[in-house]
């Protein structure tokens, strides 16, 4: 299997955008074999059956870094009833918030879950995703949280799709632990996690770290577990306010702190030392109707690398597209194109713990996009626009 892309408009992302006008890629197998200028393509490559892109903007296949999007229902009903005036309190005692959807998924079966999750995947993959780390979460048993990560690691058996699994068993606690979160992560959390690690069901560990959910203390105890077992980790941190949960997610050598919306100072500081990505999520701050933005500039000027994704998930972020996440980032955090492009690429890449992904480079897996676009600005301009034109995935051409 070989593949040769003729008259593309190279987004390489190796260096900036890395831009190569009027560009061939050469793919053998499910790797890159050679990406360069036309008239400088070898010899050994120009024999292959060749696909031209007619001057359109070739990318890395999009990887969305994190998601939620194994769980069964949705929340619309509740949206409505908040717009329509209820309290918090009132969508609550109706059967409303993160709970509903925790009833729900403990209801659904395997099947049924699997079957939900694959229709929010085809959305992502039509808009551009070729890897997607999906997480648990919403089952909140040792059963439950075990159903959900197989339901994940299922996704990939049926789309032409990459997907790395994310135990969050911290992401709430349950209404049989209320008030009673320390004996949540010594019951359900830790038991599941060891469980499912030796079923391989998972990639990296989460927690949500959060007045409302984990204190950093918990989440430490929880992390310190996950370390052991050699998992990379990964903690929504200042979401809602400052506990300092980027510094711990940094000093335990976590891959990502994600949200970050109220990091301060000091854990801007402890990310940039510890190599730690900030992951951006513009589409809970939106659906949540936030005001404090990410410090953008201060990542920025510190020199942490930030990741861009959905957070696709019921309750706070109801959104598929990596691209209107993109738009998202620029409109509301100021983010530029060319970060929400390496945000969504090479950045989210590293927030998995990838190297094999997320550049268009010789010895990189054959996942591209190719967009209908000459310019890779034109990807976080448009609002909810969807310009794929056609993918690449593991070599193969699924226009
Ligand atoms: N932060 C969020 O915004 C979501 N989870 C999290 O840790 C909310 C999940 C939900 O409401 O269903
Ligand atoms: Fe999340």
């Amino acid at each position: 299997m070989a593949i040769l892309l003729t008259h593309a408009t190279l987004a390489t992302m190796t260096d900036g955008y890395g831009l190569i006008p009027d560009a061939a890629v050469a793919i053998k197998g499910d790797r890159i074999a050679w990406a360069g200028p036309m008239d400088a393509l070898p010899e050994a490559w120009s024999g292959l059956p060749a696909h031209d892109c007619g001057g359109r903007l070739v990318t890395p296949g999009l990887i969305d870094c994190h998601s939620h999007i194994v769980f069964a229902g949705d929340r619309a009903v509740e949206f409505e009833m908040r717009l329509n005036g209820a309290s918090y309190e009132e969508v609550a005692r109706a059967g409303g918030g993160i709970l509903s959807t925790v009833r729900a998924t403990r209801a659904a079966s395997e099947a049924e879950l699997l079957e939900q999750a694959l229709a929010r995947a085809d959305l992502m993959i039509a808009a551009g995703a070729t890897t997607i780390e999906v997480k648990s979460g919403y089952g909140l048993t040792v059963t439950d949280e075990l159903k959900m990560l197989r339901v994940a690691r299922r996704i990939a058996a049926h789309r032409p799709l990459r997907v790395l699994t994310t135990h969050l068993a911290a992401h709430a606690v349950p209404p049989e632990y209320a008030g009673r979160a320390d004996a949540y992560i010594e019951e359900v959390a830790i038991p599941s996690l060891h469980k499912a690690h030796a079923e391989g069901l998972i990639d990296a560990v989460d927690a949500f770290c959060e007045g409302i959910a984990f204190s950093p203390a918990q989440v430490e105890r929880l992390f310190t577990e996950a370390r052991a077992l050699g998992l990379p980790l990964k903690l929504h941190a200042e979401q809602l306010s400052d506990l300092k949960g980027a510094a711990l997610a940094a000093r335990m050598g976590a891959l990502s702190a994600d949200h970050v919306e109220y990091i301060a100072a000091d854990g801007i500081t402890a990310m940039a030392a510890a190599g730690t990505v900030a992951v951006i999520l513009p589409g809970a701050f939106y659906t949540l109707r936030e005001t404090q933005a990410p410090p953008i500039a201060a990542f920025r000027t510190a020199g942490v690398p930030m990741a861009l994704a959905t957070d696709f998930n019921p309750g706070t972020a109801p959104i598929a597209s990596l691209p209107l996440a993109m738009n998202m980032a620029c409109t509301l955090f100021r983010m530029t194109p060319l970060e929400t492009l390496a945000g969504t690429t090479t950045h989210a890449a590293r927030a998995l713990g990838l190297t094999d992904r997320g550049t268009i480079a010789p010895c990189q897996l054959a996942d591209l996009c190719l967009w209908q676009a000459r310019h890779p600005a034109e990807l976080s301009y448009r609002i909810g626009a969807t310009p794929l034109h056609a993918r690449i995935f593991g070599g193969r051409l699924d226009a």
